[in-house]
């Protein structure tokens, strides 16, 4: 075998190891950012606290692999959101979460439940109940377990509209 031969074999091998990493991103909801994690794998809980419109801390630092318990709370007169997810993961939200508020579902400092759970007609919900994040009111407190399966591009944004946009994110740094 000659050095180009050998060039084109290798170029093909890693071709095809990148299609598959790709292809294991096309998921659902979640996909890119890691895996819902189990509690009793977290070896360490960080608590966030929101507010208008920002996080505290303002960044965190897992380890790839790393299963992190979130305690998030809500220290703000608004609703918040703490979503694990990418760039485009987030953009892709906010479209969604802009209905939400449209509809009614977000007032504010509010959450109407009662809209949340009506059959949008197609027999979907504005429920908001993806692994990946929590939305709280004022004053309300969840966790969220959160498996970081893989370094990416990961950020925890708030897409309740016009918050991101307000710098309501922050960066999950790789160790
Ligand atoms: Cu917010």
């Amino acid at each position: 075998m000659n050095a180009s031969k050998v060039f084109l074999v290798a170029a093909s091998m890693s071709m095809s190891a990148a299609a598959i990493a790709a292809g294991a991103h096309g998921g659902g909801h979640g996909a890119g950012s890691g895996e819902p994690g189990k509690a009793s794998e977290a070896a360490r809980t960080i608590t966030v606290e929101m507010y208008d419109n920002y996080y505290e801390p303002e960044e965190v630092s897992v380890e790839t692999g790393e299963t992190v318990r979130f305690v998030v709370k809500n220290e703000g007169s608004l609703v918040h959101e703490f979503n694990i997810g990418t760039p485009s993961m987030h953009e892709g939200h906010q479209k969604e979460m802009m209905m939400m508020v449209e509809h009614g579902v977000i007032q504010g400092g509010k959450l109407n439940h009662d809209m949340m759970s009506m059959d949008m007609g197609n027999g979907k919900t504005m429920k908001h109940d993806d692994p990946n994040s929590v939305l709280l009111e004022p004053g309300q407190s969840k966790e969220v377990v959160w498996k970081f399966t893989e370094k990416g591009d990961i950020e925890f944004a708030c897409n309740v509209p016009g918050h991101y946009q307000a710098g309501m994110y922050g960066d999950v740094n790789f160790e």
